[in-house]
């Protein structure tokens, strides 16, 4: 007999993981996914998306391979509605502010009660803090972020599409986090996905706090 759990790890090197970028226009969800799939960060002007698209983007985490199905939606409000019709299949969402931009913060809030609306309860949830490189223009302290993440209890992290800094670690921190889901035994103990981060993420350095 196979265990139950080996054939949920099979199922898992087939499927695609279902991941989606979510947060205000304009706090960088095209750019982080374009520096986690192609390393490069592409300046000027800003283009922001329309409708929905997504990229195929394979992972090796414990030596299992996790095909990634990330879904890049737009920002601005008139897209909405779309977006919400992706939700409902997401196994993970990664919701972004940006950190020189006040606004994009103050309405987390608003996108997680949208979440929680439209999202499965188990949709694995991490909180980025995008543009940590421009650190002048920081609006945001990182401490803020982290506060408003422990009290949603979700992971949180601070990004740069631009240096590329937590971007990789981003993803495959959830795509860990939904492989050992998938592939856990009953009696294994539970990924520790705040664990895990803590220790591998990079701090920004010595300009994070005002
Ligand atoms: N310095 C810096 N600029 C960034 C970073 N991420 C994005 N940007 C810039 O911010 C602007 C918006 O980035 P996008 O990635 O297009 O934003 P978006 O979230 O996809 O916006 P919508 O598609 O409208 O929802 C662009 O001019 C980017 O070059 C970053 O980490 N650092
Ligand atoms: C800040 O973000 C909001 C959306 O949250 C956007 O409308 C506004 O233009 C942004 N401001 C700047 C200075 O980028
Ligand atoms: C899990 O642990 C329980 C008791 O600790 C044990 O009875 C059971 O056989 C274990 N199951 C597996 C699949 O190892
Ligand atoms: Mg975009």
């Amino acid at each position: 007999r196979i265990p139950s759990f080996s054939l949920k790890l099979v199922c898992l090197s087939f499927a695609f993981l279902q991941t989606i970028l979510v947060g205000d226009s304009g706090v960088g969800k095209t750019s982080l996914l374009v520096q986690f799939d192609q390393g490069k960060f592409i300046p000027g002007s800003f283009s922001a998306t329309v409708g929905i698209g997504f990229t195929n983007k394979e992972v090796t985490v414990d030596n299992v391979k996790v095909k990634l199905q990330i879904w890049d939606t737009a920002g601005q409000e008139r897209f909405r509605s779309v977006t919400h019709a992706y939700y409902r299949d997401a196994h993970a969402l990664l919701l972004l502010y940006d950190i020189t931009n006040k606004s994009s913060f103050d309405n987390i809030r608003a996108w997680l009660t949208e979440i929680h609306e439209y999202a499965q309860t188990d949709v694995v949830i991490m909180l980025l803090g995008n543009k940590a490189d421009m650190s002048s223009e920081r609006a945001i302290r990182r401490d803020e972020g982290e506060r408003l993440a422990r009290e949603y209890s979700v992971p949180f992290m601070e990004t740069s599409a631009k240096t590329g800094v937590n971007v990789e670690l981003a993803f495959t921190a959830v795509a860990k986090e939904l492989k050992h889901r998938a592939a856990r035994h009953p009696n294994e103990s539970k990924f520790q996905i705040h664990e895990y981060i803590e220790s591998q993420k990079e701090k920004s350095g010595c300009c994070s706090y005002f």
